[in-house]
């Protein structure tokens, strides 16, 4: 079949002729197809027997030439469906419990049909509902450090590791990673978003020539530090999760780079998550008690990141094993993940894409207040980056860090 856009109803028609439903579920007379689509990017439709809706499922996601959520003026290359199919099959040899699994991929129709993973939410919407998440931290800090040390040249034949680099080659999406996490949101383009009460403030900020040339430097590193096979956007909106199980979704933008833009884009997100929550708490027992279960994950991650690594490192590294050269890495890898961590955040708040935990803030001075915290934690990150030696460093920038603005602001 040709490339054409699914609909609810033609999709349908689409799982009917592929027979994998059927190979699946058996029967398949009485499916139907709810339009799930709330990313930013593709087309995502649920396929489920009406009789057995949460047994007999599966998710079909489709590439448009574009970003859905931007407009068609906003092009995207339709070979990320292939990206992430290949990425998620490779990433279920190392983490098989933690990523979709993968039924069909159609290379013509840039289509791929994976579990449906209706079992589990989306992290960052449990986040703003104020849920805790036991397992979440231990799980997706091992899937961090397995995904990157086995796809590394600390596992990898120099060979076989130049190979991978080519096949996970995805210029398209690295272009969009460039312009709107590094540069777009660091000058006036008119593509940004910004709350008009944050003016001053982001005014100040994209002025700050010492800070703009640490997110170039991270942007250099972006584009040139083939240090492993990164998902490329793992914030919480890419990762899905109950109170057992940890999965993640989405790695359309994976390509090799730098290790600390996943772990950077994960911690962000979470501090991202610990600063709204000044809005969507108004108990303040309550407010502090789950701000330190997020500051809590946050060093949780990175102790288990760092604990597994290393371990991997130790055990199947087949070269490389030099305690000094080891600790320097890691210590490395942690600034790193402050400097693109800082960086993602402050995307969110003046950028074109924005989060959920801030916009779902209904009230513009609240939001701006929470907005001008985030952009003063994440600048403070990217600041310190060069001279962090402890997770804990990241932790207290985000507990002493204050908003620029006040609650009657008119910037
Ligand atoms: C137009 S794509 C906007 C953003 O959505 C994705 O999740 C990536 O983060 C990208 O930058
Ligand atoms: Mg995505």
């Amino acid at each position: 079949m040709s490339y054409t856009p699914l609909t609810e109803a033609s999709v349908v028609t689409y799982v009917r002729r592929t027979g994998v439903a059927t190979e699946l579920f058996g029967d398949v007379t009485d499916i139907v197809a709810q339009d799930l689509a709330d990313g930013n990017v593709n087309l995502v439709f649920r396929v489920y027997s009406a009789s057995d809706p949460v047994r007999k499922s599966v998710i079909v996601k489709q590439a448009l030439p574009y970003a859905r959520a931007v407009g068609k003026e906003f092009k995207m290359p339709l070979d990320r469906t292939r990206i992430e199919t290949e990425v998620l099959r490779l990433q279920a040899q190392f983490a098989p419990d933690q990523v979709p699994k993968v039924f069909h991929f159609d290379e013509e129709m840039h289509l791929v049909m994976m579990e449906d993973l209706n079992q589990h939410r989306i992290v960052r919407t449990g986040l703003i509902d104020h849920i805790r998440y036991p397992k979440f931290a231990k799980d997706i800090g091992i899937f961090v450090a397995r995904t990157l040390f086995y796809t590394s040249d600390l596992y990898l034949s120099s060979e076989e590791k130049k190979g991978m680099v080519v096949k996970f080659m995805n210029p398209g999406l690295c272009k969009v990673t460039e312009d709107l996490v590094f540069t777009h949101p660091f000058s006036n383009h008119p593509e940004n978003r910004v709350n008009p009460l944050l003016s001053r403030h982001v005014r100040e900020l994209r002025s700050n020539t010492a800070l703009v040339a640490k997110v170039n430097h991270y942007k250099t590193l972006f584009m040139t530090q083939a240090q492993a096979l990164i998902h490329g956007d793992l914030h919480t909106g890419s990762i899905m999760v109950n109170q057992d199980e940890t999965k993640v979704i989405d790695p359309e933008f994976a390509f090799f780079g730098p290790m600390g833009f996943d772990l950077g884009a994960l911690i962000g997100n979470l501090a991202l998550s610990y600063v709204s929550q000044e809005c969507h708490i108004q108990d303040a027992a309550e407010r502090v008690s789950y701000q330190k279960w997020l500051l809590d994950t946050i060093s949780q991650i990175w102790h288990t990141f760092e604990d597994e690594f290393l371990a991997l490192w130790n055990d199947h590294a087949v070269d490389w094993k030099n305690g000094q050269f080891q600790k320097e890495y890691v210590w490395r890898l942690l600034q790193e993940t402050a400097g693109f961590g800082g960086t993602k955040m402050m995307r969110r708040i003046i950028g074109l894409a924005h989060v959920a935990d801030m916009e779902s803030i209904a009230d513009e001075n609240a939001r701006a207040k929470c907005e001008s915290l985030a952009l003063n934690i994440g600048s403070s990150w990217v600041m310190a980056s060069g001279s962090i030696r402890h997770i804990d460093d990241l932790l207290s920038m985000m507990t002493q860090a204050r908003p620029s603005i006040g609650d009657d602001s008119h910037d």
